[in-house]
């Protein structure tokens, strides 16, 4: 059997996080689609096309991503790709009511994929897209947090004074 995982998300911008969920993850499964969706309570700093180009970017070197956007439900998109499996991240016990609500939710709409949890590396449990885009608004040290090319496009984001 193929094992086929969505990892969805807003991904503005991806951090190194997101893409140690991904590396992670595509040790564990035959291919993994990551799709850019729409999370109707965040307003997002970079376009739709712009997250997908880093998303892009970040993965070359893993040749079973894929990266996508769809606008609509995550399960529609799911079924679309055939796949087992919805891969998604966590890092405090502030993720989990949030992640219980929206699986739940998921699990009505299709019962028949199942909904996978990776632990955070521990050196990124503090991150978050939102803290990255304060921090860099303000013009502070990000090269840790996320990769160079995610640097560059919030650097030129905010390089009009603020
Ligand atoms: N360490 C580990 N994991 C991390 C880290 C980190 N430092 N940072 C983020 N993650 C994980 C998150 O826990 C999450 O699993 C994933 O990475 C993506 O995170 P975000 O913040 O980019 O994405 P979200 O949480 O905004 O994504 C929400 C969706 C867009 C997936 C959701 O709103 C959705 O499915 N929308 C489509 C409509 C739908 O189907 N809704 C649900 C049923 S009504």
């Amino acid at each position: 059997m193929t094992r086929i995982a969505v990892c969805p998300g807003s991904f503005d911008p991806v951090t190194n996080g997101h893409l140690d969920i991904i590396k992670r993850g595509a040790k564990v499964f035959d291919k993994i689609f990551v799709v850019v969706l729409n999370n109707s309570s965040k307003n997002p700093l970079f376009s739709v096309e712009e997250r997908i180009e880093l998303l892009k970017e970040v993965t070359k070197d893993l040749n079973n991503i894929e990266v996508e956007s769809f606008q609509g439900l995550l399960m529609d998109y799911a079924s679309q790709k055939n796949a087992n499996a919805i891969l998604r991240g966590l890092r405090a016990v502030s993720d989990f009511e949030y992640e219980m609500q929206i699986t739940s939710m998921n699990r009505i709409l299709n019962e028949k994929i199942e909904t996978f949890f990776m632990m955070t590396n521990n050196q990124y449990s503090f991150l978050s897209s939102s803290i990255v885009k304060e921090a860099a608004k303000y013009h502070g040290n990000i090269s840790d947090l996320v990769p160079k090319s995610v640097e560059e496009a919030l650097i030129k984001k905010f390089s009009s004074p603020l």
